[in-house]
């Protein structure tokens, strides 16, 4: 069953994506995301000139070896760009292999080891009371998970929080915007948050809660031990993970349970963090960590040392990413939660998907394959436009951590 066409897609319908399109001679065809948050043309780039002319004429049955030819084959290894374009590749050929025999990927991954994947939505608010409501208003759809971030006062911009009603989008259009930060701001104004959102809503709901990397690792021990009366689901990116040995510190000072990962492209981001049982969940995902093949190796690793999965799941992952997540999330035996940001109609009409949400719960579908499309002609009325994610600063104009 050999590659005969591909064709790179780039559109932002209300965002950007980069969608990989991999045709057979047999007139199947296979989508894998390839978005990179703000460097969406270097994986383009990265795919149409270099990776997509060696997939022409290769059998599209042959995953793993096409997984190790462009991994160890390129000789420069790893790195979110090239990881970006294996995992597109990669998401794309088990879409065909679904499609080639008639199953959805679910079922060749091992099949259910679930009913069905919880989800975890966003509840943003500008103060505390919208807050509040914000949660309320994913506890009335039904959502047993909810992340809350809040606003912190005196701070212009704090990353996470939302424009409009149920929908946050991360990158903005044109230049990057900037936005201030301080973590003694911080670290007072976030317990009380959680002490609110528990005394409303009662002990049962799941709570989550986004650092975006802005602390030092006795700052995070710090916050996580200030949490452990709110007992959250998961503090996540207390600090920046390129030195994993950070986490011993945060774990030595807290019980609140860790996730990070979201950044990470390979197996060997973690194997410290999973190997110390320095985390409980790994953030890491399809698209970012190099497609299905490379996310179960990590998920399977991770399962002999009790962590657990997260995946990342924000508005600039494409649905073709959340049906492989999807897929990946059902089968997985140490499964622990997925992010669900919802698309906005516009991506979810170029992106037709067989996934479902209810009740705080979702479904890849049965559909064969991954179970996503694109829409050609809808995606070509939304041309690319630049965008990026904000750019922090301290207040005393210090670039601060991501
Ligand atoms: C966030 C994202 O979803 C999350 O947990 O951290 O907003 C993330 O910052 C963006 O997806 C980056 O592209
Ligand atoms: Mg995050």
């Amino acid at each position: 069953m050999k590659i005969v066409d591909a064709r790179v897609i780039v559109c932002s319908p209300g965002r950007n994506f980069v969608t990989l399109k991999l045709m057979t001679e047999d007139g199947l065809h296979g989508l894998g995301d390839a978005t990179l948050n703000g460097r969406e043309l270097a994986v383009a780039s990265y795919l149409s000139d270099h990776v997509v002319p060696l997939l022409i004429g290769r059998d599209a049955r042959r995953i793993e070896d096409t997984w190790q030819y462009l991994y160890k084959g390129a000789y420069w290894r790893r790195g979110p760009v090239t990881m970006t374009a294996i995992g597109a590749v990669d998401t794309a050929l088990w879409d065909i292999a679904g499609k080639a025999m008639n199953v959805p990927v679910y079922r060749l991954l091992g099949g259910r080891s679930r009913e069905a994947v919880m989800v975890y939505g966003h509840a943003n608010g500008a103060d505390l009371e919208s807050t509040l409501s914000a949660v309320e208003k994913f506890r009335a759809a039904g959502y047993h998970a909810i992340r809350v971030q809040c606003a912190v006062p005196g701070l212009e911009g704090t990353y996470g929080i939302g424009r409009g009603d149920m929908f946050y989008e991360p990158a903005t259009r044109g230049a990057p915007p900037q936005s201030t930060w301080s973590t003694e701001r911080y670290l007072t104004f976030i317990p009380p948050v959680f002490e609110r959102v528990r005394r409303e809503f009662g002990p049962e709901l799941h709570l989550l809660h986004d650092v975006h990397h802005r602390l030092t690792p006795i700052e995070a021990g710090r916050l996580g031990r200030l949490l452990e009366p709110y007992h959250l689901f998961w503090m996540e990116d207390a600090v920046a993970a390129e030195l994993q040995e950070s986490f011993r510190i945060v774990r030595r000072h807290t019980t609140t349970p860790l996730a990070v990962g979201e950044v990470f492209n390979s197996i060997y981001d973690c194997t410290t963090l999973i190997q110390e049982q320095l985390i409980d969940y790994m953030r890491a995902t399809v698209v970012h960590a190099g497609g299905l093949t490379a996310l179960r190796k990590i998920a399977n690793f991770a399962e002999v040392y009790h962590v657990r999965t997260g995946c990342h799941g924000a508005t600039d992952l494409s649905p073709v990413c959340m049906a492989a997540a999807l897929h990946f999330d059902l089968s997985v035996h140490n499964f622990g939660l997925q992010e669900y940001m919802r698309h906005t109609p516009e991506t979810d009409a170029v992106f037709p998907h067989a996934y479902s949400f209810e009740g705080g719960l979702m479904d890849p579908g049965e559909a064969p394959g991954l179970g996503v499309d694109i829409d050609e002609a809808a995606a070509g009325r939304h041309p690319y436009e630049r965008a990026y994610l904000p750019v922090a600063r301290k207040l005393d104009g210090t670039v601060h951590s991501w």
